[in-house]
């Protein structure tokens, strides 16, 4: 049968905006999908970055204004790669055009900007998602379809931890591209947006919704110069985080991250323990997950681990044979593939705006109880 195409406008060129470009031009040919993304449109202010990023990915045109991106008739889905202050206008902007709304992580700086995006694109009924791509780790889905299996019996922990070290030297600076990650203006926050977000998004999806929490943040260098200014200026995001949270089913918590963690470049890490198991997963050995099963005989118990690159385990059997191993750009492959899906079948893939502004909820309720001390409700 032939396929319907699904036109993409790209908004923003950089890390993001090439993973997600790459996921467009490979889902095709390997998941049979009733539609074929085509890389319609990428819009930036700067022209000329624009169009060596569509030479590059085969973007058949540009836009240096993304609110004509949104205006135009032959764009069916906007995709949002930009830094996190722009993501609400752009998407409210495309919703209200009636576009499809895809989004990076996180949706937005704070619950209170990303409320009104969730209304939007519910307000106009058009399909929406952001793009939390771990989730899509075959491993890390594998995970939750055992911890959902009941498997692992009551859970009792959950824990994980996202470590990375490129901000250590003060002489890093914040604001403009690149770094925009370190300017509270343009990113919301600093550790706990970017990456505990992760951390939170797996852990809502496998383990259920977290009741209260409580946070330790740290700015550990307090002033950098600005990239595009030069001025030197208060930094206002949290370099490190650690958060115990206790889970509406009864578990308890602990998440850390940081990027003041010499050595390590992006180490997210997940463990569950439960009655009857515990199942382990880290990003640098991604096609692992490390399993211990209590209800084996005690003379043979013992972890073990599990290679998932069987065709039986998800998303595996759309690629080579089994045994061969994918890798991080395969889980924003599995998230278009997805996003796809659902619009045949009309059951949405997740998360949505709605389930990402939990997250979102969860993240403004770290760095209050960062300032404060104080143990806090999640909000959701
Ligand atoms: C930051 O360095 C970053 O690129 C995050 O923005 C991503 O979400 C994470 O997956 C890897 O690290």
């Amino acid at each position: 049968m032939a396929r319907k195409t699904l036109n993409i406008g790209m908004v923003g060129y950089g890390f993001m905006g090439r993973a997600h470009s790459n996921a467009y031009r490979t889902v095709g040919n390997f998941f049979d999908l009733a539609y074929q993304p085509v890389l319609k449109a990428v819009a930036a202010r700067n022209a000329e970055k624009a169009a060596a990023f569509a030479e590059t990915w085969g973007y058949e045109s540009i836009e240096d204004d993304w609110r004509r991106l949104v205006e135009r008739e032959d764009i069916d889905a906007i995709d949002i790669c930009t830094p996190n202050d722009l993501h609400a206008e752009i998407a409210i902007a495309a919703a209200g055009a009636g576009k499809m709304v895809l989004c990076e992580k996180p949706l937005a700086r704070t619950a209170a900007e990303a409320l009104p995006m969730v209304e939007a694109v519910e307000k106009a009924g058009v399909p929406n998602l952001v793009w939390y791509n771990y989730r899509r780790v075959p491993a890390v889905s594998f995970i939750k379809q055992i911890v959902a299996s009941g498997k692992l019996g009551k859970i009792f922990h959950y824990r994980s931890k996202f470590l990375q070290d490129w901000t250590i030297s003060p002489d890093v600076p914040q604001g403009g591209a690149g770094t925009w990650r370190l300017d509270v203006g343009a990113a919301g926050s600093g550790v706990t947006g970017d990456l505990l977000a992760h951390c939170i998004d797996g852990a809502i999806w496998i383990n259920g919704s977290i009741d209260t929490l409580t946070a330790m943040t740290e700015t550990f260098v307090k002033q950098r110069r600005n990239a595009l200014s030069g001025e030197v200026q208060a930094v206002g995001i949290d370099d490190a985080a650690a958060v115990l949270t206790r889970f509406a089913n009864g578990s308890l918590g602990t998440f850390e991250s940081t990027r003041y963690a010499r050595g390590h470049k992006a180490l997210y890490t997940l463990e569950i323990n439960g009655e009857h198991g515990s199942l382990a997963w880290d990003l640098h050995d991604l096609n692992r997950v490390q399993w211990f099963d209590h209800r084996v005989e005690s003379a043979l118990r013992g972890w073990s681990s599990i290679l998932v690159t069987d065709g039986d385990h998800p998303y595996l059997g759309r690629w080579w044979v089994p045994g061969l191993s994918i890798g991080y750009e395969h889980s924003f492959v599995h998230t278009v593939a997805d996003f796809i899906e659902g619009l045949s079948s009309g059951k949405p893939a997740a998360p949505t705006f709605r389930d990402a502004l939990e997250t979102t909820q969860i993240c403004d309720a770290i760095i209050e109880s960062g300032r404060s001390g104080a143990w806090v409700s999640a909000g959701a």
